[in-house]
């Protein structure tokens, strides 16, 4: 459909009269940013009724993406910049008074997920559309998604996240495709035509309604769906005769009792907590996902024996395991089959990615609680286990511990993650460093038993959102000297090398990303009240508030920098803005005791007359996908400091070089295939190696009272947390004290502070040779192109899944 415009004015006037009865010059902006919305998709409609009708022809493989977060942001500019719409859609209603990006503003992140993994589904999502694959996103659609943070009194305070306070204008309501759960009750056998039937009996039943989201491929006519998933109460297990009785009290509770269960997103990713509700959202996730996914197919004519061949259902992290025993259970109780048929079909169809290794992230849940609330679930994990466990026993005979290790129910628990090695036929890490810490350590008892199922797909992001729409001046820049061919293959982003020869290249990415900091100064003032200088170099960590990723190795040392500072106020640096943005987990108390501690840092060092502009510290509140848009163009340093080993993969690493900030980097997660893409001379690399870092767990001889007491400077900063320096309240650090000295380190900040200091040291010396630092950012933009989504999904597809591109005459 050819949209110019004069048809989007048009357009845009009927629909705003039809929405909101009345002409557009009596609108608000929520209005207007509601109207086209609703355009937006009225003309994706047609591409996703077709695409779903080619689907239905079972020609190609269907990929099942399931994931307890999906972490979308906005979604009106890259719908607009997929459909190819973008620039006349900016230029028809400019004609109508309004500014595009006024009405950008007016929509609610979609805040499904608490990090990397959710974020990393969504980037899925965008790359599944525009390559082609026919991908299916499946989730939870929680009323309150990820907290609000306030920063109050330096501290976080959390707050609701209404997001769908005002109309989610993107989802449709799918009544029709609900589907029952069932919850608690009993199981019983009976025999059917000499045949042993189990059967579910008194259970409670909930219904799971569907609302679905169009995912717009990138100027390809294709749309896929994100089916989110939403709990109701079934009418007729509704105990009317209650509320006729008047029991109103009575049966709203009940009702709310339901809805709790996709009520809220738990904020902890790093923390597993045994929690009843948290299972009862898996399974609501799984067996509503996978009785439609049967139904789908089914009606659509295919046969349950061949399942396999036409889906492939991948589980994001252990969160979705129960998919296993789900289909199972569908395809022995609902479709009779036999064991080993529906097994072989479980296997080939799941597959499953791990993304961490922190072992109190690691789901395992109790036996006794699980078996009450899914009690014909847990039958087919017993048998599961049974069988898996007779294979080892042939294999390791008289190996019990062995056994007993490997087992998938074990000292009272079922072992998530195990069962998922068991019942899949993929086990994948998100970077090489992460992948290869799995087969040699975390699971190497597995990786002996199946090594094939074994492999690696290293992360990538949407340059579509990370580049193209965040950053549409370096966009055009690259459209000027490269074309426009990296749009759709972005590995052509290396031929801007070349052009880096030339000064005015230089020039212009050095002008592009001082506007970038201008803007990003501009909300800083206006959001934290803080004048900074966008001459300064922008040295940015924003990321989840953890431990391992170290937010107090970068406090560390802007207190010893301050501190030198103070002794001789003549030091020679250039200028630096520290940033900080991300959420802790409302329980972690360490993590916000980080949070204050940045707050306090900031407060007095921008206060302090003696620093004047040489530094200045800012933490961001409440960061999300569509502040983080903002952040990235702007950063000229991007802080990727964790402790090695603990980052899996990392993604907010690939985002920065894609805008062509430099990496202060460990030799951790994804880091090291940025080294190897950009080449040792143009990142920063510092601290403990994987290997020394083994070490210290296996031989021990970390002391952290040793540096403390060795090195000077480092004793001085740690005074500095309970002297006074940054609260009057001397106790008001001592967390953070006491976790680096009298529980020794856990993640070796100290270890690693004296050569953070001096890989720090070293940037301010290469930023001074301006066209020297261009010349890396430009690299670093031009080897980005493989840190692409497009490419982590095309290893998936033909790695992993078997699915084919779509190739469709439209
Ligand atoms: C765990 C839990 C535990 C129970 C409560 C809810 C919850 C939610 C999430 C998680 C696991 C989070 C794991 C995660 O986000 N890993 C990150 O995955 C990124 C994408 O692969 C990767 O880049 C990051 O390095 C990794 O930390």
């Amino acid at each position: 459909m050819l949209i110019t415009k004069n048809k989007i004015i048009e357009d845009y006037k009927e629909k705003f009269l039809e929405l909101h009865g009345k002409e557009l010059v009596d609108g608000n902006n929520l209005q207007k940013y509601e109207t086209l919305g609703e355009l937006v998709k009225k003309y994706s409609a047609k591409d996703w009724a077709s695409t779903n009708k080619e689907y239905s022809k079972l020609k190609n493989k269907q990929v099942y993406y399931l994931s307890m977060e999906f972490l979308l942001g906005r979604l009106l500019d890259n719908s607009l910049l997929n459909l190819g719409i973008r620039e006349t859609c900016e230029e028809a209603l400019k004609e109508l008074n309004i500014d595009l990006h006024e009405l950008e503003d007016m929509e609610q992140d979609q805040g499904l997920g608490n990090g990397g993994l959710g974020r990393l589904a969504a980037c899925f999502l965008d790359s599944m559309a525009s390559t082609n694959i026919a991908g299916h996103g499946f989730g939870i659609r929680y009323k309150y998604g990820f907290f609000e943070q306030q920063i109050i009194d330096g501290k976080q305070v959390e707050v609701a996240d209404t997001w769908l306070k005002s109309r989610n204008v993107w989802e449709i309501k799918k009544t029709d495709k609900s589907e029952i759960v069932k919850f608690y009750g009993k199981v019983e056998m009976e025999v059917k035509k000499g045949k042993v039937k189990f059967v579910h009996k008194d259970y409670e039943a909930v219904l799971a309604v569907p609302y679905d989201t169009p995912i717009i491929g990138y100027k390809n006519n294709l749309v896929n769906t994100l089916r989110l998933w939403s709990v109701e109460t079934i009418c007729k297990e509704f105990d009317f005769s209650a509320f006729a009785r008047g029991e109103f009290i009575k049966s709203q509770e009940y009702k709310n009792s339901v809805e709790a269960i996709s009520l809220v997103l738990y904020p902890e990713d790093s923390f597993y907590e045994g929690k009843l509700l948290r299972l009862k959202q898996e399974y609501l996730l799984v067996s509503a996902g996978i009785q439609n996914i049967v139904n789908e197919y089914k009606s659509n004519g295919g046969n349950i024996s061949l399942f396999n061949e036409s889906v492939a259902i991948h589980i994001n992290d252990t969160h979705p395991t129960l998919a296993i025993p789900e289909l199972m259970r569908i395809l022995i109780d609902e479709e009779g089959l036999e064991w080993e048929e529906a097994w072989e079909i479980t296997q080939s169809s799941v597959s499953y990615t791990n993304h961490t290794i922190l072992a109190e992230a690691l789901e395992k849940w109790e036996v006794d609680m699980f078996k009450n609330l899914l009690p014909r679930v847990y039958m087919i994990i017993e048998e599961i286990n049974q069988r898996y466990c007779k294979e080892l026993w042939s294999i390791y005979p008289g190996e019990w511990d062995k056994i007993s290790r490997m087992s998938i129910i074990g000292d009272g628990y079922i072992r998530m993650a195990s069962l998922d090695i068991v019942g899949s036929h993929s086990v994948n890490g998100v970077a090489k460093l992460h992948t290869e810490i799995l087969k040699n350590q975390e699971m190497s008892e597995f990786y002996s038993l199946y090594p094939s199922k074994f492999n690696n797909k290293t992360n990538g992001i949407t340059h579509r959102r990370w580049l193209i729409k965040c950053n549409p001046e370096l966009t055009e820049l690259l459209k000027s000297t490269i074309g426009e061919g990296f749009m759709k293959k972005p590995t052509d982003l290396k031929m801007f090398q070349e052009h880096l020869k030339d000064s005015s290249v230089k020039l212009a990415l050095a002008n592009i990303k001082l506007e970038n900091k201008k803007r990003l100064s501009k909300e800083i003032y206006n959001t934290k009240g803080i004048m900074v200088n966008p001459n300064s170099i922008f040295d940015v960590q924003v990321k989840r508030i953890h431990a391992y990723k170290r937010q107090t190795l970068n406090c560390l040392r802007i207190m010893d920098l301050y501190n030198r500072i103070i002794d001789n106020p003549n030091l020679d640096i250039v200028p630096r803005t520290f940033i900080f943005a991300g959420k802790a987990a409302p329980g972690y108390y360490l993590a916000k005791n980080t949070i204050e501690l940045i707050n306090s840092i900031s407060n007095k060092i921008n206060n302090d007359y003696r620093v004047g502009d040489k530094i200045k510290v800012v933490m961001m509140d409440n960061y999300r996908v569509s502040l983080a848009e903002k952040i990235v163009p702007a950063a000229d340093l991007s802080e990727q400091i964790s402790t090695t080993t603990k980052e899996a993969s990392g993604t907010s690493n690939m985002k920065f070089m894609m805008n062509g900030a430099i990496t202060m980097a460990t030799l951790d997660g994804a880091n090291i295939e940025i080294k190897d893409a950009v080449g040792p001379e143009n990142i920063i690399v510092f601290g403990l190696n994987a290997k020394e870092v083994f070490n210290y767990y296996k031989n021990g001889g970390y002391n952290a009272w040793d540096i403390y007491n060795k090195d000077s400077r480092v004793k001085r900063v740690m005074n500095n947390l309970i002297d006074g320096t940054y609260s009057a309240d001397k106790e008001r650090f001592k967390p953070i004290y006491e976790s680096l000295l009298n529980y020794n380190d856990e993640f070796f900040a100290l270890r690693d502070f004296n050569d953070y200091i001096d890989a720090q040291d070293k940037v301010d010396k290469l930023y001074r040779d301006l066209d020297k630092w261009q010349e890396m950012c430009g690299v670093n933009i031009a080897k980005s192109g493989i840190f692409s989504s497009d490419r982590t999904i095309n290893e998936y597809a033909t790695g992993i899944w078997g699915a084919n591109t779509i190739y469709r005459n439209l």
